[in-house]
């Protein structure tokens, strides 16, 4: 397995989580500054045409990419342990909660949509937080108030095992943190997260473990 990766990448960091977790290790992992812009390099925009983060090349390939369905194919090809419950309503639910954070919160704080406000919006820097934290915080709110109200939430999302929607769930709070944002009023979000956060398979896929990484955010 070849995969391209950077060391602030969410999305990759959700991946990592998933390797980690299904005890993967990459033969070769790619560094595409994303700080620099080296996305859309020509050499990494015919990996991955989108030009995001993460590709995850398996054997032959086809190239993998999209953090949801890579995570789901580590999981269709090494099924132990499970990312997603078998009961389809659980499933559906994990993917639901998964999706708050990895399609309607994360995709609007992205380098590109950064540089799209700055450059073509000319918003400023205060501004700009304003956007990301706004954001985030409605991510936080809505799975806070699924994760409290629902019977199916236990020690993790759905139940007592992790799911997809635990390794997306981290990612969001790792990433509110990198953008100063206060989880206090979500105790159920930080639970899960902090639980998390003590499985090796998600410390040492951190982004501030990753090789490049800042000492701190
Ligand atoms: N929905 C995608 C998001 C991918 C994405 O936006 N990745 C970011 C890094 S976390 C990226 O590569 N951004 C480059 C850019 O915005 O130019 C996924 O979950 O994989």
């Amino acid at each position: 397995m070849k995969l391209y990766s950077f060391w602030r990448s969410l999305a990759t960091f959700r991946v990592r989580i998933a390797l980690n977790l299904k005890g993967l290790v990459p033969e070769e992992v790619v560094d595409v500054d994303l700080m620099q812009g080296r996305q859309r390099d020509p050499a990494y925009r015919d990996v991955n045409p989108q030009m995001l983060l993460p590709a995850l090349l398996d054997g032959e390939g086809p190239i993998l990419f999209q953090s949801l369905a890579i995570m789901e194919y580590l999981d269709e090809t090494h099924p132990q342990p499970p990312l997603l419950p078998k009961p389809a309503r659980a499933r559906a639910r994990v993917r639901a909660l998964a999706q708050i954070v990895a399609c309607d919160s994360h995709p609007l704080l992205v380098p590109r949509v950064r540089e799209y406000l700055e450059h073509e919006l000319k918003l400023d820097e205060p501004a700009r937080l304003k956007w990301i934290q706004h954001w985030i915080g409605e991510a936080l709110r809505a799975l806070e108030a699924n994760l409290a109200q629902s019977r199916e939430t236990g020690r993790c999302c759905q139940g007592d095992s992790i799911t997809i929607a635990d390794i997306c769930l981290v990612s969001q709070a790792v990433g509110a943190n990198f953008f100063k944002y206060d989880l206090a009023p979500f105790p159920t979000v930080r639970r899960i997260a902090e639980l998390c956060m003590r499985h090796d398979a998600f410390a040492r896929a951190h982004p501030l473990r990753q090789p490049g990484a800042p000492q701190a955010a």
